[in-house]
């Protein structure tokens, strides 16, 4: 660290004021989307860095990986997920808050985040891969981002195979996009009446989705289309994440309620997503039986597994970051007094979520500065 005329500098990092948190992301980045309404909507002021050669460096030296985003607090400590980075900005800034206290809201904020990490994820990338004229404008934006077209193109090959290594590929392109039709019909209903996912303020529920909403439907050629031919109060949504008056929020429901709206989004979660997640938990579960003893640090990928998309057969790479996110709303469930798990499972009953809930992993995943590592 060195002292600069705007006061403490991050090695590497370009000078910034005090006080203000560095962002590097991008805005075609899926988990840039989710994480930085939430320092907008509590008023952080922060200062956003774009995803060059040098931001890459310093990412890398403080966290051993180049995620975006990653962020740098103004007392120089690196975050790196954004479930770690919403966690913290929650503490550090409780008001207005992102995290509901009551059980249903709660659990089904923390659903959200799951089904748009782990699940639209699929879509999200699909929409962006699978259609020549998305891909070649995915490919112009990551270069001008980075302003090295070459680096970002490697990138974009990259993750392109990632898409293919999560279940997009010609079989599943139907069901992939029948999911996301009935999402946004159903979004389009719910923010009819509500203008957030939990009623009148926005919540990690609302974080979460834009990450395939902004990032990738909103800013991809074919699906920006669709997006504002089909939704546009979800596009007015967007733009409310991306753009929020604080001071135009009201509250979540009143007694711990859903709006009528909510109910298709889950079944839809339930239907589609949850089966998915579960198979993936499954085949994490069943490498870590044979290869995990404690403190063992997983490979990013396990090898693939068999699961289905919308009934149609699909191999997809085993990600033991999943166990990490399904412990992270499981962990939240068990610690809510019986009369609360009492009342979200009924909010859940029939919608398929259920299935989440009662699973038992029979291995653990943590953290260890920033890797995964079994318990
Ligand atoms: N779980 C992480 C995921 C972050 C992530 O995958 N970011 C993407 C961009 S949206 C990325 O940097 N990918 C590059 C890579 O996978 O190496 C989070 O929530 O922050």
């Amino acid at each position: 660290l060195t002292q600069t005329p705007f006061g403490r500098r991050t090695a590497g990092v370009p000078d910034h004021p005090p006080g203000l948190f560095v962002f590097f992301g991008a805005e075609s980045s899926y988990f840039s989307a989710k994480a930085r309404p939430a320092f907008r909507i509590k008023r952080i002021p922060f200062e956003e860095h774009l995803p060059t050669a040098d931001a890459y460096a310093v990412m890398r030296r403080r966290t051993g990986y180049t995620f975006l985003p990653t962020v740098i607090t103004p007392e120089d400590d690196a975050w790196q997920d954004t479930s770690d980075i919403l966690d913290r900005l929650e503490a550090r800034q409780p008001a207005p808050p992102l995290f509901p206290t009551t059980p249903v809201q709660r659990i089904v904020a923390y659903l959200w985040e799951i089904y748009a990490d782990e699940f639209l994820l699929i879509p999200g990338l699909h929409y962006r891969w699978s259609f020549p004229e998305s891909e070649a404008k995915a490919r112009r934006d990551f270069g001008a981002a980075s302003g090295a077209p070459e680096r970002s193109n490697a990138l974009a090959d990259a993750i392109k195979q990632f898409a293919r290594a999560v279940g997009v590929v010609p079989e599943t392109a139907a069901v992939i996009e029948a999911h996301t039709e009935r999402l946004l019909a159903r979004l389009e209903a719910h923010f009819d009446t509500e203008p957030w996912l939990l009623g009148g303020q926005p919540s990690l529920a609302d974080c979460a989705l834009m990450g395939p909403m902004y990032a990738h439907w909103y800013l991809d050629a074919v699906p920006s289309r669709l997006l504002r031919e089909r939704a546009p109060r979800s596009c007015h949504w967007i733009e409310r994440m991306n753009h929020p008056n604080p001071d135009a929020f009201g509250a979540w429901l009143a007694d711990d309620a859903l709006a009528p709206t909510m109910r298709p989004l889950l079944e839809g979660i339930g239907r589609d997503a949850v089966p998915v997640i579960l198979d993936t938990v499954r085949a994490v579960e069943e490498w870590a039986d044979a290869h995990a003893t404690p403190g063992l640090n997983p490979p990013r990928a396990l090898g693939m597994h068999a699961s289905t998309l919308g009934g149609v057969a699909v191999q997809r790479y085993t990600s033991p970051y999943t166990l990490w996110m399904v412990h992270r709303v499981l962990d939240q469930y068990a610690a809510l007094a019986p009369a609360g798990r009492a009342a979200v499972d009924a909010a859940l009953a029939g919608t398929g979520c259920e299935a989440l809930f009662a699973h038992q992993p029979r291995h653990r995943i943590g953290k260890r500065g920033f890797d995964l590592v079994f318990a």
